[in-house]
């Protein structure tokens, strides 16, 4: 039973995060799904909680539109870029919102819950409680001044509002007063004896030293009742007669969301989703990074054996990736979405699917499994062109090559009579690799286990230029026999990369899919079993020609990345509604000008004749405009603000002498000018009551 952590459905996430769950769990289920073991891979949107009002807030719109607009979004980035789960679920979905409710009053009714009242801040200007992110103020741990009454942003210590230095509510900016309200909780103090041997005993080997290690400091430092409802009007309803205005606390029913998912997905599949709930044999391992550890290594487990279900066998957990220097992060603009990484590679290109399997790629190799790691597009470069391109796909187009120019595009023969030692070497390196690359994807090190895939089409590429089939063909016509010695040396290396194509397919698998191509071999030569081996293509069986794996990222795609970032952090980010944090914002400036930049450029008003949907791009219109003089086709991202019916006729500003720029394949021939408001919603630049088209505007 695979788990991946939920993703708040309240905006784009970013590469951090796949890289912090998401990857690594695919990596691991295609690898067990490639033994054929029994597995089930869940996810889905967690759409309960204080983020998702405070998105809505953000956005002018309710928290139920909210989900709906980001839950097809993230499902979508995540098939994108070849994650596979067996169901993307969602929490706001009947069945979860029983299992929740189910599973609170199991404990409940255990008497597994205490209920307390307690004063708690409280905003009288909105007449709201102010829990998790309601609420605002200093972290009482590295002095940042916005830290959320769950958790801090910047330094990731876990927190409650009573923490906070000089609180404020993020829904009016008022300073709170306090308030009695009752909740129930879960007494964590009294599962320390368990969870002491369980954690620091049982798994002080086999789980990764940060989870243990905050396991421990956690423990140590003496575990409390912790309050598992809350006063709010946006989630799971707590289903007890006197709790009117309470729901669950959105990490008391989200990680149940797995159990939900599960549900839903054996419904789907005609299954029973009981034993890999409750059967002892089942492993549970919830991927997640590290900001969620406690929840899943201590707060979940208690519930789960309260409730009679097995415990995780392992968390594998990862530390931060950083971006060029700085920690990710949305809010700031210092980060890349998924989103954006799939538009900008993935969808502008024939094949641009082999970004899908880079990306999986350099995030594996540079996956923060034991410290915070950092993403910089200069390595990303360097990923592609000197080991993806250079070695790995360099040694399979070799092959290709030299096979079809040497041995007739077929499997050539191995004359075992004239095995050498390289060629044994070869064979023991084969051998040993699947051993060793197994052994990894076991104890989770993806990183170490990639590397050693690529070592090996590395070994491969040493060996062919040992034996230079390409000198050795030019003494043919003298002495014919050399051919078997050609023959040796493309058969071994065919074999390899049929090893390197089941053994590459858990990282990487549209590359494995597209080596199985040229192979005009069937899925199920992936099966690891046959890794290792060197019988896997048949002598005398041709070959399809070979096809590039992947091209080189140039310097220049580079450099428009880094500038993206750059002007992206620069944008003003509005944080919340609150109009005094609004005024506090510095004004974020571009740099000066000078007259003769403006006047370079040419705006003009002109109409909108036409509006229709771009396909597959959720937020392209394209747009016909009449500027007077002309009319344009003009590409605009604001599908995602306006309906195409309800824009035709307005009067729009238009660059008009701006270069034509492809998008999805349709020449956009200017650009729009907008105006976004604080709450990020956006407003055309029009004149006052309908001039001419083709007017200037100076
Ligand atoms: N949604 C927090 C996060 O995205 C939370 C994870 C839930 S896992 C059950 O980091
Ligand atoms: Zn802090």
């Amino acid at each position: 039973m695979i788990t991946a952590a939920l993703p708040y459905a309240n905006g784009l996430k970013h590469i951090g995060h796949l890289a912090g769950a998401y990857l690594p769990a695919d990596i691991y289920v295609r690898y067990l799904k490639s033994q054929k073991r029994d597995v089930v891979f869940v996810c889905g949107s967690d759409e309960h909680g204080t983020a998702i009002p405070i998105q809505a807030m953000k956005e002018g719109t309710t928290a139920q539109a909210i989900i709906d607009k980001y839950h097809p979004i993230i499902e979508q980035n995540f098939k994108d870029l070849s994650i596979e789960f067996d169901i993307y679920h969602r929490t706001s979905a009947p069945i979860h919102h029983e299992t929740a409710q189910e599973f609170f009053t199991a404990l409940n009714n255990d008497g597994e819950l205490e209920v307390k009242e307690s004063e708690q801040y409280y905003d009288e200007e909105t007449k709201t409680f102010l829990a998790d992110r309601f609420i605002k103020g200093t972290c009482p741990n590295c002095g940042f001044d916005s830290a959320y009454g769950d958790q801090c942003e910047k330094c990731g210590k876990s927190l409650s509002p009573d923490e906070l230095i000089n609180p404020v509510s993020t829904l009016s900016g008022q300073k709170p007063v306090k308030k009695a309200t009752k909740h129930w909780y879960l007494p964590l103090n009294k599962h320390e004896e368990w969870l002491r041997e369980w954690i620091l005993k049982e798994h002080k080997d086999d789980w990764r030293a940060n989870v243990v290690g905050q396991c421990k400091s956690w423990i140590d430092g003496g575990l409390q009742p912790r309050a598992v409802t809350r006063d709010l009007d946006w989630g799971i309803k707590v289903p007890v007669a006197d709790a009117e205005g309470k729901v669950l606390y959105v990490w008391f029913d989200a990680p149940i969301g797995y159990v939900s998912a599960t549900k839903q997905w054996a419904i789907d599949n005609d299954k029973d989703w009981k034993p890999y709930w409750y059967d002892k044999d089942t492993s549970l391992v919830h991927f997640i990074g590290k900001d969620n550890i406690v929840f899943h290594a201590i707060i979940f487990p208690i519930m789960l054996k309260l409730h009679g279900n097995i415990v995780p066998s392992n968390v594998p957990s990862n530390e931060f990736m950083n971006l060029e220097g700085d920690k990710m992060s949305t809010s700031r603009g210092w980060s890349i979405e998924m989103d954006d990484y799939i538009n900008d590679w993935i969808k502008k290109e024939n094949g641009g699917v082999q970004f899908a399997d880079a990306l999986r790629y350099y995030l594996t190799q540079i996956a923060p499994e034991t410290k915070d790691s950092e993403f910089t597009w200069k390595g990303f470069q360097d990923a592609v062109n000197s080991e993806l391109v250079s070695i790995f796909g360099n040694f399979v187009n070799r092959t290709w090559v030299l096979m079809h120019k040497l041995t007739n595009g077929k499997v050539s023969k191995l004359h075992d009579e004239l095995l050498d030692e390289a060629d044994k070497k070869l064979i023991d390196d084969i051998q040993k690799s699947k051993v060793k690359i197994e052994d990894l994807l076991e104890g989770y090190n993806f990183r170490e286990a990639l590397f050693e895939v690529i070592d090996l089409s590395r070994k491969g590429n040493k060996y062919m230029q040992e034996k230079q089939p390409w000198i050795v063909a030019k003494q043919l016509t003298e002495n014919p026999e050399t051919q078997k010695q050609i023959d040796n040396c493309l058969h071994l290396c065919l074999q390899l990369t049929a090893n390197l194509a089941i053994l590459i397919n858990p990282f990487l698998p549209n590359t494995a899919k597209k080596m199985l191509y040229m192979m005009k071999v069937v899925d199920k030569m992936l099966d690891w079993e046959n890794a290792g081996k060197i019988k896997l293509l048949s002598v005398g069986y041709s070959l399809r020609e070979p096809q590039l794996l992947f091209r080189k990222v140039e310097d220049a795609e580079i450099a428009e990345q880094l500038e993206k970032l750059k002007v992206k952090s620069q944008k003003p980010k509005v944080e919340t509604t609150n109009t005094a944090t609004v005024a506090n914002q510095p004004a974020n400036l571009k740099s000066e000008i000078v007259y003769d930049d403006f006047a370079k450029m040419d705006f003009r008003v002109g109409t909108i004749t036409s509006a229709e949907k771009v396909e597959k791009a959720d937020k392209l219109l394209k747009l016909q405009v009449d500027l007077g003089f002309e009319h344009r086709t003009i590409v605009s991202g604001i599908a995602m603000h306006f309906k195409p019916e309800e824009i035709v006729g307005k009067q729009v500003t238009v660059v008009a002498n701006l270069a034509p720029r492809k998008m999805r394949g349709i020449e956009s021939q200017g650009m729009i000018l907008m105006a976004e408001d604080k709450s990020g919603k956006l407003h055309f630049i029009n004149p006052e009551g309908k001039i001419d088209e083709g007017s200037a505007v100076s």
